[in-house]
Formats: C-alpha cells, structure tokens, sequence
C-alpha cells in the first residue's frame, strides 16, 4: 500500500469540548502521522467552499452553522492507506452506529456534530489540503 496523505477536521463540537489531544491520541495510535496542524475559525464562505458538494442537501445550513460557529483544528495526516484508514478510525457518519473505539463513537454528540471530518478519496483529499495548505506548511 502507498503512503498517502488525508485531510481531517477536527469540528467545532469537538474543540468546544477540549477534544483535540484525545483525537489526536486515537489518531497516532491508529499508526497516522500528523504533518501539518492548525487551529482556525472558518468563515461562512469557507465553510460553505468546503462542503459545497453538499449544497442541494436539506442539512447543507445548519452544517455551515455548525462549521463557522467555533474554532477548528485543520489537519493533514500521513501514513499507509491514510485516507481508509482514517475514515476507520473516525467511524461512520453517524455516530450510533459506529464501532467501539473510533473517534464518533467516543465523542460524537449526534449526526451533525460528529466531531471529525476525513476525504473519502484521493481526489477530494487533494483539494481538501490545497484549501487549506500550502505546501510549505506540510513536514512529512
Ligand atoms: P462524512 O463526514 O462521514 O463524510 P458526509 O455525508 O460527507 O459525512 O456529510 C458531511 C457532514 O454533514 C457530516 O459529517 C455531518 O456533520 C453532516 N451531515 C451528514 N448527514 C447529515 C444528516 O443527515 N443530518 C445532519 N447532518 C448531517
Ligand atoms: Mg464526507
């Protein structure tokens, strides 16, 4: 398996609740690499760049809402199979059904406020990180 690199979120429900070190922790400990880290409070407009993809969807405002309402942790992780591997450790979408041990399961407070983003592929990773990044901020 190749090294990839992936793009995480650590959500607003999350930081409020002083989660950072006990995500990062679950994210080392699933054997990922945290290469480039910052704390920022998106704007309305980024937010809504962000998840554009998910314009048309009945929750589109709320998760803009929720997205600029309080500071977040941008991340890039690295690592083998980064991208699978962190969407694992996160859990699914959902937080009830998610397995013991992933980061939704343990901090999840519902659907919306699921405490983690992560790409779903290489493609979206790519444009993800290049939102966020720039490669002088990235140290493998
Ligand atoms: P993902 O974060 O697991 O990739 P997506 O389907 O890409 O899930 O949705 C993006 C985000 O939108 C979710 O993480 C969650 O915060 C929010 N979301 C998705 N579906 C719902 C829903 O049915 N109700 C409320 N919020 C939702
Ligand atoms: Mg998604």
């Amino acid at each position: 398996m190749a090294i990839e690199r992936t793009f995480s979120i650590i959500k607003p429900d999350a930081t409020r609740r002083n989660l950072t070190g006990a995500i990062n922790a679950k994210i080392e400990g699933a054997g990922l690499r945290i290469v480039a880290q910052k704390r920022v409070h998106m704007t309305r407009g980024q937010a809504e760049t962000f998840y554009a993809v998910h314009k048309e969807r009945p929750f589109f405002g709320e998760l803009v809402e929720q997205m600029s309402a309080a500071p977040v942790v941008v991340q890039v992780l690295e690592g083998e199979d980064a991208i699978r591997r962190y969407r694992e450790v996160m859990g699914p979408t959902n937080p009830e059904k998610a397995d013991p041990g992933t980061i939704r399961k343990e901090f999840a407070l519902n659907m919306g406020e699921n405490s983690v983003h992560g790409s779903d592929a290489p493609e979206t990773a790519a444009k993800e990180i290049a939102q966020w990044f720039s490669g002088n901020e990235i140290v493998g």
